[in-house]
């Protein structure tokens, strides 16, 4: 398998990289770096891979491409026939998804919005691939801003009446919450500071191993 991707680079290569350690599937997977500060991912090879020209891509040996970080959870999580992230029941498998979906609406891809919108995001090669219509809009990516804020505030009063986002279990949902408070970190959102559930369960879970070490 290879996973195109780059290095270092979140919110979205992070998630299937802590999947990938979770799984214990690094060593099964070969990465293929893909700049994106030069906007390489736009260009027609790329995305005849991901037609939705995003990192990460997943590609298997028979050449099959598989993008979007659910998707490829869902298909790394069930290689072994014993799901762990993304739920073995009805109910489980719903819990999960439904809350990995908020956690990329209301966080992950709000921080985006905001990153790409309202601040210089990822720099003059990409920016015209952003909606130029859109980007002189500050404000609606401001506004962006103030969703993650609510976001954060919603996390933060899940974890305290749950030990993870999607209830007993460590899953994708965490990940996805995981990797979206780096980007806002990186992008100087900070976590407002009366969520102190959301900002101690973030230290609890930079202690475990797939967390602490990514593939
Ligand atoms: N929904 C997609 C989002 C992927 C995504 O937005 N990836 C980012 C990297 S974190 C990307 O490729 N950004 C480059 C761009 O938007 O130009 C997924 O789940 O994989």
């Amino acid at each position: 398998m290879k996973i195109h991707d780059m290095p270092g680079g979140f919110p979205n290569p992070l998630r299937i990289r802590i999947v990938l350690a979770e799984k214990n599937l690094t060593s099964q997977v070969t990465f293929v770096k893909v700049d994106i500060i030069a906007a390489e991912h736009k260009q027609p090879a790329f995305l005849a891979k991901n037609p939705s020209g995003t990192v990460p891509v997943l590609e298997l040996d028979d050449g099959t491409f598989l993008s979007e970080c659910t998707a490829i959870t869902e298909y790394l999580d069930n290689l072994d026939g014993r799901p762990t992230l993304t739920g073995k029941t009805p109910l489980e498998k719903g819990m999960i998804h439904m809350m990995q979906r908020r956690a990329e609406a209301e966080l992950s891809d709000a921080v985006g919005i905001y990153f790409h919108h309202a601040t210089p995001g990822l720099g003059a090669r990409v920016q015209p691939y952003k909606s130029p219509e859109w980007s002189g809009r500050k404000a609606w990516g401001e506004r962006h801003r103030d969703k993650a804020l609510a976001g954060m505030r919603y996390f933060d009063g899940i974890l305290r009446s749950n030990p993870f986002v999607a209830g007993q279990t460590f899953s994708m949902a965490d990940i996805t919450v995981l990797a979206g408070l780096v980007f806002a970190g990186f992008a100087e959102i900070a976590v407002p500071a009366d969520c102190t559930r959301l900002v101690a369960w973030n230290a609890s879970m930079q202690d475990r191993p797939s967390v602490k070490h990514p593939a």
